[in-house]
């Protein structure tokens, strides 16, 4: 399935069982209580995603890839301009997954170019063999070289290709679930990567405008068929799994919400009645128990939603110039291109 999207990778250091243990033991010691949204991503979460992916309520995907579709020749000639001794590019994709999105991109490279060397980064191993064999198979000129690395960290370790323009790829709005220091931070550590000249195409999910009602950002949270409170939810079935919590997932409500001061959708999960949830000792710490209050909640999730100004307010600190801002015909997402 070459256009199947996959779980973005996105805060996601270390799927080690310790790693969830101290995450776990962190975020549900905390007030108000929190768990990452990397926990959402084991086999059956990230199963749940790509089901999201393609609901009706669900448009980001299905709009991000219709962007770059329609501007795939456009991006490349783009980021390709403005030095004539360089205009051979190469791609490397941030958190790329299986590079279900990717391949439209790299058609339109070969298009123009011939060939292109194409490096996606991501944690999962088996995620970019999967993205290794789907693009080998499927875009003959395309060499595929993969980096297993973790892109958050601060030393981000781009295997850069000296003499060829660097294009960055960070779609599928990944950048969304980090707050605004966080995604400067991370921006700023790609940025180092790169040279003058290079570029970074970022994709971004929009707020609310004229266009686009609180309602639709909601909706796509909030799905009728209640495959993203499943997804939600998943991570207490995780945590049951990992750790031997006994957490009852029915007794757990999805919640999504809009909140306007920080531009963010939030999913939550509210406890429905009075319980307590046990966490064995682990690699973390010693035995847990946790008491929830009716209405008390766990934040999972924050999905910032941008403005061409905040966009750029996330760009410029991070050294990058807003070249040119692709949109859908009804505004609903952002793909930009920057220049380092
Ligand atoms: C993968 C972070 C872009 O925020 O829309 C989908 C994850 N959460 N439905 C998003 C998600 C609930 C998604 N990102």
């Amino acid at each position: 399935a070459a256009f199947t999207e996959t779980a973005p990778i996105s805060a996601t250091p270390d799927t080690t069982s310790h790693a969830v243990a101290a995450e776990a033991r962190a975020g549900l010691t905390a007030h108000p209580r929190t768990l990452s949204p990397w926990l959402f991503y084991d086999e059956a979460g990230s199963h749940l995603f790509e089901q999201i992916t393609q609901l009706p309520e669900y448009y980001l995907t299905r709009t991000e890839r219709g962007i770059l579709t329609a501007h795939a020749d456009e991006i490349l000639q783009q980021a390709a301009n403005g030095d004539k001794d360089k205009q051979t590019l190469t791609l490397i994709e941030l958190g790329a997954g299986t590079a279900a999105k990717t391949g439209v991109l790299l058609a339109a490279a070969v298009r123009r170019q011939g060939s292109v060397v194409y490096q996606p980064v991501d944690v999962s191993e088996t995620a970019l063999a999967v993205a290794s064999r789907n693009i080998q198979a499927n875009f003959p000129g395309v060499t595929v070289r993969c980096q297993v690395a973790d892109y958050t960290r601060e030393a981000l370790p781009l295997d850069r290709l000296p003499n060829l323009r660097t294009l960055a790829l960070y779609i599928g709005s990944s950048i969304g679930n980090f707050s605004p220091a966080d995604a400067k931070s991370l921006l700023s550590n790609v940025r180092a990567q790169l040279l003058p000249g290079d570029k970074l195409l970022l994709g971004t999910d929009l707020g609310p405008s004229p266009q686009k009602s609180i309602d639709t950002l909601l909706a796509a949270y909030n799905d009728a068929a209640g495959t993203t409170a499943a997804f939600n939810r998943n991570v207490l079935t995780r945590l049951n799994r990992d750790l031997g919590a006994d957490f009852d997932t029915d007794a757990f409500t999805h919640k999504a919400v809009w909140n306007p001061i920080h531009s963010r959708i939030e999913m939550h999960l509210e406890s429905t009645r009075h319980q307590r949830v046990h966490i064995p000792a682990n690699s973390a710490g010693p035995a847990l128990t946790l008491t929830f209050e009716p209405g008390e909640t766990i934040h999972t999730e924050n999905s910032y939603k941008f403005t061409a100004a905040a966009i750029e307010a996330l760009l410029a600190p991070a050294a990058f110039a807003t070249t040119r801002i692709w949109h859908d015909p009804q505004h609903l997402f952002a793909v930009t291109l920057a220049t380092a």
